[in-house]
């Protein structure tokens, strides 16, 4: 029987739904020999001669219906040196052409997975080269972290246990990475949130005005820094008010606030702040998520600033104006999400059917499949983790 490591399995690796093109992967024993009988390359070439790094043109074809058109696209063939082969496949990304391909695999012998690792989706889902590099970084290092892990359990149970516990529990900066996170800022009116934000990332989206309340539903904006990919939502200044459509503006934005990966309350340092706004404020903040930017350095202050520095959280004096306190202010955001802490092994991004299966193993303290789990896990990972050569 072929084992299940070199089974014939048919993956797509892009992200399901509609998109310009769309990766499939077939891998195992008679790999090459199956994408033989569907394709039709359009100069004369045997698909087992063609060298790794180079891609096929021409049409797939389902060979049990007269080997009609499925649709044209290429190949890119890496033979193993176990003797199985991956064919690489890419064709239109139509929900129809995806289907029709995988049904065609599948009627070829192979299996289609659903679950599998999609490197490529993930790819197509990092927003910033630095996320791209760290997901490249990933592949190379987690199957040797894991194979280590395994190798561990096997002389100290205990220690590979706790080494497992400390991959999956430091996720959370790669996680930041790769998804990225929400950066939510709060104040009084006027006390220059908008400005600071347009400043901060260089944009000129959310209106500045010197009329109070001229932000109301909140703005959001997709920026990046240094690579990690974030989400800025500028919301409205937080204020008694007797209008219910800004009430309800100030609700919300404060919802959003409450839930951010990281909040910026900015108070205006040349004005009071009042009362009603830091016990508003005060449930809210999450000290370990927070930074307060005292703003308006640049006109003289009202003297109370410290008021607002009782809120628990870092601080920082800026000046939107004048751009002084900017660089600071970046500084702290990037330290609150644990950027340089993003590298694998330090930290690394799992699927959530891996976290579950840790989880499982790391719950049973008796389980004796500790080692062999993981060493599986580790063959997982991805699809072509196998010494191969290219042909
Ligand atoms: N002197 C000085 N003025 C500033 C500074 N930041 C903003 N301003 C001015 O303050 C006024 C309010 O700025 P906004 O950025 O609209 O303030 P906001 O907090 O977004 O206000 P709302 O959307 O109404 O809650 C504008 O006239 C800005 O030009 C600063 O650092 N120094
Ligand atoms: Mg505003």
């Amino acid at each position: 029987m072929t084992p299940p490591e070199h089974a014939l399995t048919a993956t797509l690796l892009t992200p399901p739904g509609v998109g310009a093109m769309a990766v499939i992967r077939l891998t195992g024993v008679g790999a090459i020999e199956a994408i033989d009988s569907c394709f039709n390359p359009h100069r004369p070439i045997e698909l087992a001669d063609v060298p790794g790094d180079r891609l096929v043109y021409g049409v797939f074809v389902d060979p049990r219906r007269d080997r009609e058109t499925i649709d044209d696209g290429m190949v890119a063939i890496t033979r193993h040196d176990d003797g199985a082969g991956t064919a690489d496949m890419t064709v239109h990304g139509g929900l129809r052409v995806v289907e029709r391909m995988l049904k065609l695999l599948q009627g070829l012998g192979a299996s289609v997975r659903s679950d599998g690792d999609r490197p490529l989706a993930a790819c197509a889902l990092a927003k910033t080269r630095r996320a791209l590099r760290f997901i490249a970084g990933q592949r190379d290092v987690l199957p040797a972290e894991l194979r280590k892990i395994a190798r561990l359990c096997e002389t100290d149970a205990r220690a590979g246990r706790s080494r497992l516990r400390r991959l999956t529990d430091r996720s959370r900066p790669a996680v930041l990475l790769v998804e990225g996170g929400t950066v939510v800022f709060t104040g009084p009116p006027n006390a220059g949130k908008s400005t600071l934000i347009n400043r901060l990332f260089d944009r000129a989206e959310s209106l500045v005005s010197d009329r109070a309340g001229t932000t109301r539903d909140w703005v959001t904006a997709d920026v990046a820094l240094d690579g990690v990919p974030l989400r800025v939502i500028d919301t409205a200044g937080v204020r008694d008010t007797g209008d219910p459509i800004e009430r309800a503006a100030i609700d919300r934005g404060l919802d959003i606030f409450r839930a951010a990966d990281i909040q910026v309350v900015v108070v205006d340092a040349s004005s009071p702040v009042s009362d009603a706004f830091l016990s508003r404020i005060r449930g809210l903040v999450v000290s370990d998520r927070a930074i307060l930017a005292i703003n308006k350095i640049d006109l003289p202050s009202a003297g109370d600033p410290s008021r607002a520095a009782a809120l628990d959280a870092p601080h920082v004096a800026t000046s939107g104006l004048t751009g002084d306190g900017l660089g600071a202010l970046r500084a702290l955001l990037a330290g609150n999400f644990t950027i340089e802490e993003a590298n694998p092994p330090n930290s690394m991004i799992f699927r959530g059917d891996q976290l579950a299966r840790f989880a499982d193993l790391l719950s049973d303290p008796s389980s004796s499949r500790l080692a062999d789990t993981v060493r599986e896990e580790a063959k997982r990972v991805f699809e072509d983790d196998r010494p191969k050569s290219r042909v």
